[in-house]
């Protein structure tokens, strides 16, 4: 990293200062995801409309974004990656950095402080400690125990109930509680994650936090993909200027909220262009299925074929035809389309977006987490299906592909780098079983896969890890044609 360059221009008065007095939000998971989304759209509210609604962002775990930030006073460059080239943009709604681990009072403190009206979320699909198949809280998740055990939490859903519990006390009324996570229904399974965890701690608290605490669903959409040190040099050059934590991004956005937020109190999201609305749930399938479905599915399959990136997968003609059919024939058809939408346009939209040239968004990034994405991007969509009698063959060729990719050995017989908190599971049952039995014994884990859908999808998956077994990914998605 070139360290000669200066710092982009300090806009609060010192890195150590404490938070402005204009915080009205905290965030937990300051990831790029929300710097490059919620963050900028909160910035454009604040200076449509005023309000008193800075964010202090917290890191759950590792402190590397709070170093990045501090130093430039959390002032950040946000580079739009347009397929004609890239604008910049500078970012200063976030006005502190915490880091959980390090100080979990701090956050605590943050979070019950009576000016903080919004704890908003991006700790992606594992944050919650839940289970995926059914959604409810996973009392056995070791942060969970913890938590459980201890009055500094380390979840995400400890520090919900152990702020709100800190409010009840003091009187002061509850934060609203934002998800912005690719979750099914994600205020309605955190509102449930929360309840649960409050009612083992105090059920009187969890009470109060069911008559007076609101948990909006919300719809998110913005491609981000992690920065690299590439980025970070490439900016440098261009501008002069050294941006240790800057974020690159898409230049589509959208965000759709539902609008249940305590006292009313938030940013005046409308005036930026945010969807509020009664009910988010249309919303939220077809972006969950069209988007992050089909994301899913080229990351195993293109990351299998050799393909580094979504383009480099959707220049492939066979992938090409592969996601648009995925579209048309299986995903579509049992969609309600949310109102004013197309969805037929949405998916050529949607392609237009993956094969932006400018984004290096990466198949091994998006193939993380597996265990925690398949059932809300993908089973729901494969059940409908079979139930309707109608066969799915480019969805089981999807999860037939995660099946070879967690397996941990690539087409070639090096090594996959697997990130997933089940991996260790995975590779486990993988290894235990031979051929074509591995998807069988996959299909058993029931984190995952419920009995009905193990049950339902079982001949179409065994039958597309035959294939990948037998001609390989990139030729089994063309042979679908
Ligand atoms: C992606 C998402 O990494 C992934 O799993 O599918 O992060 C996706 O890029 C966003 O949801 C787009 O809004």
């Amino acid at each position: 990293m070139p360290s000669n360059l200066p710092r982009p221009p300090r806009k609060v008065p010192s890195p150590s200062a404490p938070p402005r007095p204009d915080v009205g939000i905290v965030h937990l998971g300051l990831g790029a995801f929300f710097r490059a989304h919620g963050a900028i759209y909160i910035q454009e509210a604040m200076a449509a409309s005023g309000g008193a609604w800075g964010i202090v962002g917290v890191s759950l775990r590792s402190p590397e974004i709070r170093d990045g930030l501090k130093p430039q006073d959390c002032v950040y460059t946000a580079v739009e990656q347009g397929p004609e080239g890239n604008s910049v943009q500078t970012i200063d709604a976030v006005r502190d950095v915490l880091v959980a681990r390090e100080d979990p009072e701090a956050v605590l403190a943050a979070m019950s402080a009576p000016e903080v009206r919004i704890v908003s979320l991006t700790v992606t699909e594992k944050g919650y400690c839940h289970d995926p198949a059914t959604g409810r809280l996973n009392p056995k998740h070791p942060d969970i125990v913890h938590d459980l055990q201890n009055a500094l939490p380390v979840s995400a859903p400890g520090y919900l109930v152990r702020a709100l519990d800190r409010r009840w006390k003091q009187g002061l009324p509850p934060f609203t509680v934002m998800t912005c996570d690719n979750l099914p229904e994600n205020g309605r399974l955190l509102r449930g994650v929360v309840q649960e965890l409050a009612t083992m701690i105090d059920t009187k608290l969890a009470e109060w936090i069911d008559t007076e605490c609101r948990f909006p669903s919300t719809m998110i959409d913005r491609i981000v993909p992690k920065t690299t040190e590439d980025d970070i040099q490439d900016l440098a050059n261009e501008t002069g200027v050294l941006d240790a934590a800057p974020v690159m991004h898409e230049p589509f956005r959208q965000w759709v909220v539902e609008d249940n937020f305590v006292d009313a109190a938030r940013p005046d999201l409308r005036a930026v262009g945010v969807m509020l609305v009664d009910n988010v749930l249309p919303f939220e399938h077809m972006k969950l299925r069209c988007l992050n479905g089909t994301h899913s599915a080229l990351a195993y399959l293109g990351y299998l074929s050799g393909h580094e990136t979504i383009a480099d997968t959707v220049a492939d003609t066979a992938f090409d035809r592969y996601v648009k059919k995925l579209w048309s024939a299986e995903i579509i058809p049992v969609l309600e389309a949310p109102p004013g939408a197309d969805l037929n346009a949405y998916a050529d939209q949607l392609f237009a977006r993956y094969a932006n040239p400018s984004i290096r968004h990466r198949t091994w990034q998006i193939a993380m987490d597996g265990s925690q994405k398949l059932p809300q991007r993908i089973l729901g969509t494969i059940a409908e299906n079979l139930a309707a009698g109608r066969p799915v063959p480019g969805l089981m060729l999807a999860v037939a592909g995660w099946m070879r990719y967690v397996g941990g050995v690539d087409e070639t017989g090096a090594a996959i780098d697997v990130k997933d908190p089940l991996a260790e599971t995975l590779r486990n049952v993988s290894d235990n079983a031979h051929g074509v039995n591995k998807a069988r014994a996959l299909l058993g884990i029931r984190d995952i896969f419920s009995e009905e859908i193990a049950r339902m999808m079982e001949a179409g998956v065994v039958s597309a890890y035959g294939r990948l077994l037998e001609i390989g990914a990139r030729a089994a998605v063309e042979e679908l044609g």
